[in-house]
């Protein structure tokens, strides 16, 4: 069976001011799908074919000859995660069990965010910034390229893609402003929660 791309789990213009919708049209629509196709090319005849994807980023993770199937497989896994993560009317704060362990791993909500944009924007050239939770104890990572917490064995709990064209149409170089703007009006707090569990 075929890898697929997943539905946007929002309208296209949804995230507008934050996000637009030309460039969800192109990240999803054209990055986002691209890294489906690939895939799918590079695993037709194999037995990936019937592997899920998260094992197929756990074996090919790390393969030398394996370089082109990780990047698109991480790479697709990593964006669904993304869209997730996000939510129109979203950013606010967490509540609950979740807004308990933000307290207790960060010493705060604007500790953790002041983490978070640091990683995000301290990440050279292309990659991801993570929320991931370790027992019970919250940690911020930073990955390149399509490196994904997938291939570590770690659960992620959110993401931040800062790839440049995650918001170059509508931020130019100004990779704070769109970190910020994801942490503020934009962050899924019900995804990391539902991924506590
Ligand atoms: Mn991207």
């Amino acid at each position: 069976m075929a890898f697929e791309l997943p539905p946007l789990p929002w309208a296209e213009n949804a995230l507008e001011p934050h996000i637009s919708a030309k460039t969800m049209s192109f990240h999803y629509g054209k990055h986002h799908q691209a890294y489906v196709t690939n895939l799918n090319k590079l695993a037709s005849g194999t037995p990936m074919e019937k592997q899920s994807l998260e094992d197929v980023i756990r074996a090919s993770a790390g393969v030398a000859d394996k370089a082109g199937v990780f990047n698109n497989a991480a790479q697709v896994w990593n964006h669904t995660f993304f869209w997730n993560s996000m939510k129109p009317g979203g950013g606010g704060a967490p509540t609950g069990k979740l807004a308990d362990l933000i307290n207790t791993s960060f010493g705060g909500l604007d500790k953790f965010k002041e983490e978070f944009k640091n990683a995000a924007v301290t990440q050279f050239g292309s990659g991801w910034a993570w929320l991931i939770n370790e027992g019970g104890k919250l940690k911020i990572t930073k990955t390149a390229n399509a490196d994904s917490p997938i291939a570590h064995g770690q659960k992620a709990l959110l993401t931040c893609d800062v790839w440049e064209h995650a918001y170059y149409l509508d931020y130019q170089n100004r990779r704070p402003d769109f970190v910020q703007a994801f942490l503020d009006h934009l962050v899924n707090w019900d995804f990391a929660t539902r991924n506590l569990s």
